[in-house]
């Protein structure tokens, strides 16, 4: 590789933010059981300390995503503060519309429009919080659906929810976006009302240019090609955010790049090859994963480093080179060449990065030699931990 090919790929290696998620910091489990760690926040403001600390050890992490109300503050602006002190900046308000008894038959698609109302008004408390907190992205995630065949009307809650997206897309600021993110089933097991990219793409080409697609990696059913979905939302200018997780068999929410880094490296590669990568190209690289297991900060460390890694690696494929194979209907030189850079070991490479950035060539160890993980687990005590609903 020229010297000038490695430049360029180390500049998109060093301009790539990726955002993590507030919960991710809290504790978390399954509905069995949720196993309580040591040193866990215990508000807020401790889970910005906590992201804090993966963005000094890798560099490419200053942004976190609050979800309300797991995140709820009096003071919204204080709270953008206490980050900016900490060199973070605040990221999407992810609106939680599933969490309440009212919400048993839905929130913005509910048959009742009482429960419409309250659910629309938490949509523009976000809108509101947005203002305080100076955050882009307005994402929307509803578990709204049905069980049983006949249970609603499937025409109706489509209508219900176009009524509600558009009333909240009106509020939202010139320079604010609405992401809408789909998901296959889980809490709703025989019809989502957003199940699908077709489903979210359709709702945000009607709201207009500033509703975007939210890609949840672990949203999808087995098999499923998703970075043909990535290459065509992003072909459609409709691409607007990643839930980066993995998963073996459905919502896993395990570490990205876990499960299967290939599958991480094809979707980067098509986000390149798709201009994502491009500074101004918009695309929000969100982690949404829960630690139920393993100590939580380095395990978004780690998720970090995975997607950087994925990230180098689609960076590394010769373009030139993959254009004239496919032209010339090589299909095992075509594949042969974004196999190369898939094997190539890009750690020394995203190494340099980090340094270069005054980060950590090794993140994990640095964490480690720290004593952050020893220090919070002294001095966080008392109070309640945070965690899903707290
Ligand atoms: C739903 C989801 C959505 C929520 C998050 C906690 O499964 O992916 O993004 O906001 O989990
Ligand atoms: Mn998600
Ligand atoms: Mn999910």
């Amino acid at each position: 590789m020229s010297e000038q090919a490695l430049a360029a790929v180390k500049s998109a290696l060093t301009s790539q933010r990726i955002e993590t998620p507030s919960w991710a910091y809290a504790n978390s489990g399954t509905r069995f059981k949720v196993f309580a760690q040591p040193g866990v926040p215990r508000a807020p403001w401790e889970k910005l300390d906590d992201a804090a600390r993966v963005h000094a050890h890798t560099g490419v992490a200053p942004v976190v995503a609050l979800h309300i109300p797991w995140d709820r503050v009096d003071d919204y602006a204080a709270l953008a503060a206490y980050a900016g002190e900490r060199g973070l900046t605040l990221g999407a308000v992810n609106a939680n519309v599933f969490q309440e008894d009212d919400y048993k038959l839905g929130s913005v698609t509910h048959p009742d429009p009482a429960v419409r109302r309250k659910a629309l008004d938490h949509l523009m408390e976000c809108v509101a919080i947005m203002g305080a907190t100076g955050s882009r992205d307005l994402k929307l995630w509803f578990s709204d659906g049905t069980n049983y065949p006949g249970q609603d009307d499937i025409r109706a809650r489509q209508d219900r929810l176009e009524e509600a997206l558009s009333a909240v897309y009106e509020r939202l600021g010139d320079d604010q976006r609405l992401i809408l993110e789909y998901k296959l089933f889980e809490p709703a097991f025989y019809a989502t009302d957003v199940p699908d990219w077709g489903t979210s793409y359709a709702h945000c080409l009607k709201l207009g240019e500033r509703a975007k697609v939210c890609v949840d990696t672990g949203h999808h059913a087995p098999g499923t090609n998703i970075e043909f979905i990535v290459a065509f939302l992003l072909r459609e200018g409709k691409l607007g955010a990643f839930d980066l997780n993995s998963r073996f068999y459905a919502d896993d929410d395990l570490m990205a790049g876990a499960a299967d880094p290939f599958q991480l490296f094809r979707i980067m590669y098509e986000v390149r090859a798709g201009g994502g990568l491009e500074p101004d190209a918009g695309i929000a690289f969100m982690l949404d994963q829960c630690h139920n297991i393993e100590p939580k900060v380095p395990a978004v460390i780690r998720s970090v480093m995975n997607v950087q890694e994925a990230t180098a690696k689609a960076l590394l494929v010769d373009r030139e080179a993959l254009a004239a194979a496919q032209r010339a209907g090589d299909v095992l030189g075509a594949n042969g060449i974004l196999m190369d850079a898939f094997q190539t070991d890009v750690r020394p490479l995203v190494a340099d990065v980090r340094e270069e950035l005054g980060a950590d060539r090794d993140p994990l160890a640095a964490y480690a030699a720290s004593g952050w993980a020893e220090r919070i687990a002294a001095e966080r005590v008392g109070g309640e931990q945070a965690g899903w609903g707290a």
